[in-house]
Order: C-alpha cells, then structure tokens, then sequence
C-alpha cells in the first residue's frame, strides 16, 4: 500500500530506509507508512496550507517583535532522547516516553514528538527569541483531528530583568501575561475574531502552563500548548537571572480552522482538487469539499491481552488502510467473569478522493482481522 522509499532527503541530508527503520532492532517501532513521510517538508511549500500558515505567522512575529525572532525551520526530525525528553525535563516514567506513545529509532534515538526537543539545544547555541517548526510524529489515535505525523511551531522568548522590573510586576506574572497577548494578538491576525478558550494544563517543562482552544464544528479544539519556562531549563545554559515562555502550535489544527479544512488526512492528498484551492499568500481562503464521499462502517471485537493498546491497534489499521481509514472508535468495552475483557471498534472507511466498493473495503476489513490476530495476541469473538 505504501511505495517502499529506500531513501530519504531531509533538509539536504539524505537518511536511508535501514537507518530508521531497523527490522533487526527490538526497540525500533517506525513503520514504513512513517519512514515515507520524513523529508515531505510541507511546511516549507509555500502553496500548501502549512507552508501559507507558517508565513502568516511569520510575518505576524516579523511585524510585532522587529524580527528580533530566529527561524529555524530544518532541524532533523530524528533527534535523541535526551533532545526530545530529558532536555526539558520529560521525568523518566512518564508515558510520553512509552514504545507505545513515541516512534524509536533505538533506544537512544527517536522520531522528535514535539519541536520542544530543541529549546535546550537553541539555548544552548545563544539564541534568545525564536521558532523552530517542523513535522513531528506520534502514535496516537485515528480521527479527523489526530494523524501520526504532524507540524508545529514552537516559540521562545527570554526576558531579562529590565523587561519585567518596570512593569512592577513578578517576572512570572509578567512572562505569563505577555505570552498570552502574543498569543491572542496572533490569533486576531490569522482569524480575525474566532471564539477561544485558556485552560489550564501540566507540561513538565513550563510553570504555569495553559492550552488554547477555539470553538470549531461545534466542538473545542486544542490548537497549542504553552507556558512559563522552568528555571532549570534556563539554567542548563546558563541563564540564571532571566524567565521565559515558550508555546507549541498544532499547525494542522490552526490551518483546518483557518481554511475550513474538515480532514487532517487532506494536508497529505495530492488530488488537485484539494491542491489547487491554496495560493500562496492568501489567508482568506475557504476550503470547498469537493462532494462527500459515503462512509463505511465495520465492526471488530476481540477478547484482548494485557500488552493490548488503543494505538498499537490503530497502526495495524492505519498500516493496512493508509488514508483511507477516517476513524477508528471503542464503541463498547465488558470484562466477563473469567476476567477476559472484550473491545468492540467501529472502524470508518472513507475515502476523500472516491467512492469505496464494498469488495474493497470487505477485503480492508478481512486483513484488519487477520493482521491484528498475528500481531496483537487478542483473539477474535
Ligand atoms: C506539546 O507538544 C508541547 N511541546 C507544547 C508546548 C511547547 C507547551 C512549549 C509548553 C511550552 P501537546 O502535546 O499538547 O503539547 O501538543 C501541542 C499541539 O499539537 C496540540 O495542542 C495540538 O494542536 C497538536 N497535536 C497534538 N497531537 C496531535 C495529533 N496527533 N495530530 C495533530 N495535531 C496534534
Ligand atoms: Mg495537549
């Protein structure tokens, strides 16, 4: 289903298949419908939704902060762990850290899960204020606003004393405060008015922390997370009389909201009917579905194992259907009195492009069942 690529370009080095995905490697979880996705760069394509995203953003830090923001926009996506979790100070149990959340190169190695795997690295370097975009890759679940790979921007501004001093304010106050101006001035630049929401939240690497949701197909989406950067993470290089913040964009997210995009698995269509309705430099634009396709649903349960997980069965699905599985749902869930417990998932296949027959899609669903009995040990009720 997928075109086996022996090699890849990212930002000019060239990476091969045997480098990343290591089938003599236990550790090594990176299928090759991920390894085709390194080096797509589609934020760097001026005519495709992220790539037009990205610049408005741009130009929104160029206009307010005098370009006094770096850009990075090429950093390998394959950093280690130490980048990507011990940097910002991921603690060593937590789940994010799990084979079962995060794409493993080898042990020491990964696929970065966020852009804050460069904070440290930038800091370190001597930058002060900048953005750092890239694709970043998850195991995660199916569905129109979650895909496996995915875009974000991180932003990172240092204060000195002298910044926060006059305001009479207590620097974390004040790195807070002028986090979410920046914020909600950049949302009033891409959006004009949209309703949104902060929420508090927990990331190991800020203090406070806050999510941002706006109001979007009649539901709240979480567009980024941000926060007060921990004092020890400025410490590691050496800024010890300083604060900062720091925030991480779901580009995909903004961009569905901005142009009305329905589907996250439309930033990876190459149908021209998608392609063609994104000029570069234009934010005004309102995406029109070119006629829906109808869905189909099929049903799986199984009596599931203890290693069992939500996401290692969704990247059986997403193995074997790619894009053309739009989501995948526990619809019900019994432990019986042997204490076996039973999953039923609704799986959605549709296509974006076409209409599915049902040969297709009964011969989709047949080697969901034989695949996920080989390799997930549940057995099939
Ligand atoms: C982070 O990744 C933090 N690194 C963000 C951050 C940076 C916080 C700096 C504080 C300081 P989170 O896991 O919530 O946070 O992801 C950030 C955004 O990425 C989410 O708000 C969402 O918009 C987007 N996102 C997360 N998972 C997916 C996915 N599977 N598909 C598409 N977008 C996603
Ligand atoms: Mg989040």
């Amino acid at each position: 289903r997928f075109p086996i690529v022996s090699a890849v370009d990212i930002g000019g080095v060239t990476v091969a298949r045997n480098d990343v995905v290591r089938d003599d490697d236990p550790t090594n979880n990176v299928p090759d419908s991920i390894f085709s996705k390194l080096g797509m760069q589609l934020h760097r394509r001026d005519k495709h939704p992220i790539g037009i995203l990205k610049n408005a953003i741009y130009d929104y830090f160029d206009s307010n902060y005098a370009k006094q923001f770096e850009k990075f926009e090429d950093l390998s996506p394959i950093v280690t762990t130490k980048q990507n979790f011990d940097d910002v100070l991921v603690p060593a149990d937590h789940v994010s850290r799990s084979l079962n959340d995060t794409y493993y190169v080898d042990s020491q190695t990964v696929l970065r899960c966020h852009t804050s795997a460069h904070q440290a690295e930038l800091l370190r370097e001597g930058h002060r204020r900048f953005l750092v975009t890239g694709d970043v890759y998850r195991r995660d679940s199916i569905d129109s606003t979650h895909y496996p790979v995915f875009h974000q921007m991180e932003g990172f501004c240092v204060f000195s004393p002298g910044d926060w001093n006059e305001s009479g304010k207590d620097s974390t106050l004040y790195a807070a405060e002028d986090l979410k101006k920046c914020l909600e001035g950049l949302a009033r630049h891409l959006f004009g008015g949209v309703e949104m929401r902060w929420v508090d939240t927990y990331f190991p690497f800020t203090e406070p922390s806050f999510e941002l949701e706006i109001y979007f197909k009649e539901d709240w989406l979480e567009v980024l997370g941000c926060g007060v950067t921990e004092q020890r993470i400025l410490k590691q290089s050496g800024l010890e009389n300083n604060v900062a913040w720091a925030f991480g964009l779901g580009l995909e997210r903004l961009a569905m909201v901005l142009f009305d995009i329905p589907d996250i698995r439309l930033f990876w269509s190459d149908d021209e009917r998608f392609t063609s309705q994104f000029k570069k430099g234009e934010l005004g634009v309102k995406f029109k579905p070119f006629s829906k396709y109808p869905p189909c649903y099929k049903d799986i349960s199984f009596w599931i194992s203890e290693s069992f997980t939500e996401n290692n069965f969704c990247e059986v699905v997403r193995g074997i259907a790619g894009d053309l599985v739009e989501e995948v749902k526990l619809i019900d869930s019994f432990t019986n009195k042997k204490g076996m417990t039973s999953h039923c998932y609704r799986i959605v296949f549709r296509s974006m492009e076409r209409s599915l027959t049902d040969e297709e899609v009964n011969d989709l669903q047949s080697k969901v069942r034989d695949e996920v009995q080989r390799k997930l040990n549940v057995e099939l009720r």
